[in-house]
Parts: structure tokens; sequence; C-alpha cells
């Protein structure tokens, strides 16, 4: 009937609500739990990271819990920000502080880079990388100590200009070439066809409807 996800970010609450509707499932979220201290997420990766997340507060509350760890990989920047995503700007960063800091990178870089090829949109924005987002799912049941685990990813571009105010996070500088749209564009449902948390959340969806 609920399912709870241990995250406090509220633009990934909206994306489960959305595809856990679907199988007539609530979300609960750590919005709902305030009395769970933070969780430090010292992993190396966002697979590791989702597994602490989902122990720490499956343990705490009793009952099975899924957990997402998730960031954009950007190939001028050699993967970075990566797991360190969230705080790229430092330790509770805004999503606006974490944009701008991450034109920031791509301009320091692209100014000594005279091989990069910039590509240019129809309304003069610049893609400036290639990227990738990705999202690491862990499902732990405090009963059997088990985890099931799933990764989603998905392709695109930097823009140097925000495309559109849906979504959260890094979406208005992601560009989707075969879209031709920003994901801060899509609806709710087009975002979930296409991106990182949608595609790891459809690997676990059996699961998750016998949850
Ligand atoms: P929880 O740990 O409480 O879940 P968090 O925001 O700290 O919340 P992460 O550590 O997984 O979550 O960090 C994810 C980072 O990647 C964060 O900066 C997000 O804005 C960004 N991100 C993840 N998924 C995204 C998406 O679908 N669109 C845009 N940005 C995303």
């Amino acid at each position: 009937e609920v399912i709870v996800v241990a995250t406090k970010n509220a633009g990934k609450v909206k994306e489960f609500e959305h595809a856990l509707r679907k199988l007539g499932k609530k979300t609960a979220s750590l919005l709902d739990y305030p009395q769970i201290p933070d969780i430090i997420e010292d992993g190396d990766t966002f697979a590791a990271n989702a597994r602490l997340k989902a122990k720490t507060a499956g343990e705490a509350l009793g009952v099975p819990v899924l957990a997402d760890d998730s960031g954009l990989r950007v190939e001028a920047l050699n993967g970075e920000p990566g797991v360190y995503s969230a705080r790229y700007a430092g330790e509770g960063a805004a999503d606006s502080d974490n944009n701008a800091k991450l034109l920031r990178q791509l301009d320091l870089q692209l100014a000594n880079n005279e091989k990069a090829e910039i590509k240019l949109l129809p309304d003069g924005s610049r893609l400036l990388s290639k990227a990738q987002f990705v999202c690491a799912l862990a499902l732990y049941d405090p009963a059997t100590g088990d985890f099931v685990e799933a990764e989603g990813t998905v392709e695109g571009m930097i823009t140097d200009k925000p495309h559109g105010s849906g979504g959260f996070g890094y979406d208005p500088l992601f560009w989707l070439p075969s879209l031709n749209r920003g994901m801060a564009e899509l609806t709710k449902e087009e975002k979930q066809r296409i991106s990182h948390r949608g595609d790891a959340l459809r690997q676990l969806l059996p699961l998750l409807e016998q949850a």
C-alpha cells in the first residue's frame, strides 16, 4: 500500500509518487520521518550510497525501504560531479548554485581546450559537453537483510542556457538531442519514459508491485 523512499529530495519524491501511483501505491519519504537523522553518504559509487540510505532507513523503520542515489557525469569534466552532484557547490548547496558551478567549470575547461567542438542550438545556446544522468536504486528488506538493486542512465548534452521549468536539479541544463528538447521541458510522464530514474524503476516494477 505504502512504499517508503529514503530521500529528502522533494523533486525525487514527486517522480516516485507519479510512478508508484500507477501501481496503486502511495509514497512516503524521509520528509515524513524527520526523526531519522541525516545519512552520511560517503560511498564511492551511486550503488553504495543507495544501499547505505536504504539500509539505514530500513533498519530505523523496520519496513522495506527503497533508496535512490543519482547524479550527473559530464564527459568534458572527466565524469564530475558524479557522486558529488548534490554537494558540487558545497554541502547543502541549492540546485541553482550547483548549476552555476557546473557552467563555471565547463567554461574553465573549454577555455583551455582548443579542440573542443561546440555545437549551437537554433536558439543560439551552446551544447558544451556530452553528459549522462545515472540513478542507482536499492530496495532493502530489514526482515531478510537482502538488497535488490537496479541502475539506469540517460545520455544528453549540457547547454549553457536553461531550457524549461519542470523537473529539478540539473534538468534545466540537460539537453536531449534525440528529442530536441531539454529535460526540464518534459512532463513527468515523458521524463519517466526516458530518464535514468524511469529506467531503473522499470527494472524493479514487478517487485514493487508486490511490496
Ligand atoms: P537524497 O540523498 O535525500 O535522496 P539528494 O538530493 O542529496 O537527496 P543524491 O545524493 O542522490 O540526492 O544527489 C543527487 C544529485 O543529482 C542532486 O544534485 C540532484 O539534483 C541531481 N539529480 C539526480 N537526479 C536528477 C534528475 O532526475 N534531474 C536533475 N538532477 C538530478
